[in-house]
């Protein structure tokens, strides 16, 4: 078919540093005890609170995040400093971002059996970017010696699904051949490590996918893309105030805003019912009955959220079969997360099989894809 739009490659970089929660715990048990310390007389006489200390086994609980990889692993740790090292680059450097996305790009098109010079369409979706500009995605084009065009999105956790869907209308419509969407999250820059509410939450990671027309691919392994949709509902549930306009700005604010925050409860009450009605809808759209889903490959924010998405599909709790977990030892990965759980779960199933990859986050925003093996 002529709009059939195949994934044919994923890849996936892996940070070679991680991070357990025993050790995260330890060094903000450190920089708390340090700070309650240091404003003493402040928070006897009411004007702040004390910091409360993290515990290892409530992140683990809560969460059923175990681990983290990380792109430097002692600046984190230092309880003086709380944030990575990395250091500054020069501008005839690869920047960090491209950096990181070579090796998932490498493996993506491997799978896909094509070279970077086929690639005509690039798009870097991610929830953070290391600049305004020139596009990271440009450089990357660059980099790689790609063709075409290439441009940044952020659409939070979302940026993977949103940017599959702009290469899918790309393929669709004709404005490109070859598509190649990339997702370097370094979370760890933008997390506050200061509190424990948010120290535990992300990791870092990059994933690539390549979109090809059904009738241009060659890969052995080819997924199609019977539905994909997106969607959006403002809220402030999840924010960062970072942005060009901070220097700018006239007043007060506190420098955490400037990092990510969520209030987590509200975020998992509202978000679950929004995903699996999303979800629902989708395969009611394609016609496909939820037990005749193989897989469900979901933003991975959430051990628990993510089994009550499952169920409220389902009918009953999924097995980890049905809806893998990777973010025991990646943590929340942002956009990655998704990728990664269709990147590192799917060499057992056949084709003909079903299967959904669903990512939700910040905005709030929810994009999903209803995939089938055909090869
Ligand atoms: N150690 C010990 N206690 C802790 C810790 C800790 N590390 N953290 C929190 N607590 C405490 C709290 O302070 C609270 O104490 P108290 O009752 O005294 O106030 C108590 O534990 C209970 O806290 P919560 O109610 O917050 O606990 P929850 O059970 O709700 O678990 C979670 C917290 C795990 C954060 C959970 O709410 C959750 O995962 N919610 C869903 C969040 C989600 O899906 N977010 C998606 C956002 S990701 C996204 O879209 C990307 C945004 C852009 C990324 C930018 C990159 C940085």
């Amino acid at each position: 078919m002529a709009d059939s739009v195949v994934i044919t490659g994923t890849g996936l970089f892996t940070p070679p540093f991680s991070i357990s929660n025993d050790e995260l715990a330890a060094s903000l048990t450190i920089a708390v005890d340090a700070w309650n310390t240091e404003h003493a007389d402040k928070i006897d006489n009411g004007e702040v609170q004390a910091r409360a200390l993290p515990d290892a086994e409530f992140i683990e609980k809560a969460s059923g995040i175990a681990s983290r990889h990380v792109m430097e692993k002692t600046g984190i740790l230092d309880p003086e400093r709380l944030r990575p090292h990395l250091p500054l680059r020069a501008e005839d450097e690869l920047g960090l971002q491209a950096e990181m996305a070579l090796p998932a790009v490498a493996e993506a098109l491997a799978q896909a059996g094509r070279r970077a010079d086929e690639v005509d369409c690039l798009i870097v979706g991610c929830s953070n970017l290391q600049r305004a500009y020139p596009a990271v995605a440009i450089e990357l084009q660059h980099a790689i010696g790609a063709g075409g065009w290439a441009y940044d999105m952020n659409v939070a956790c979302s940026s993977a699904t949103f940017s599959m869907q702009a290469a899918v209308d790309a393929l669709r419509n004709g404005s490109a051949r070859c598509a190649l969407v990339v997702h370097p999250e370094i979370t760890s820059a933008h997390n506050n490590f200061a509190l424990r509410d948010h120290h535990f939450i992300f990791g870092d990671a990059c994933t690539a996918a390549v979109l090809e027309r059904a009738d241009d691919a060659i890969a052995p392994e080819q997924w199609e893309v019977l539905r994909c949709r997106l969607e959006t509902q403002f809220s402030n549930s999840i924010r960062n105030d970072f942005g060009f306009l901070n220097p700018a700005e006239d007043g007060e604010r506190d420098p955490m805003d400037l990092l990510f925050r969520q209030r987590g409860q509200q975020v998992f009450k509202e978000v679950v019912p929004l995903v699996s009605r999303h979800i629902a809808e989708q395969l009611g759209a394609v016609g496909i009955e939820s037990g005749d889903v193989r897989r469900f490959w979901l933003h991975q924010a959430n051990l628990k959220m993510n089994q009550l998405i499952a169920k409220q599909i389902l009918g009953r709790l999924p097995t980890d079969d049905e809806a893998p977990v990777i973010l025991d030892r990646y943590a929340n990965t942002s956009s990655a997360g998704s990728v990664i759980a269709f990147h590192l779960h799917r060499d057992d199933l056949a084709p003909g099989d079903l299967g959904v990859l669903c990512s939700f986050g910040a905005g709030y925003s929810i994009g999903s894809l209803v995939l089938r093996r055909v090869r």
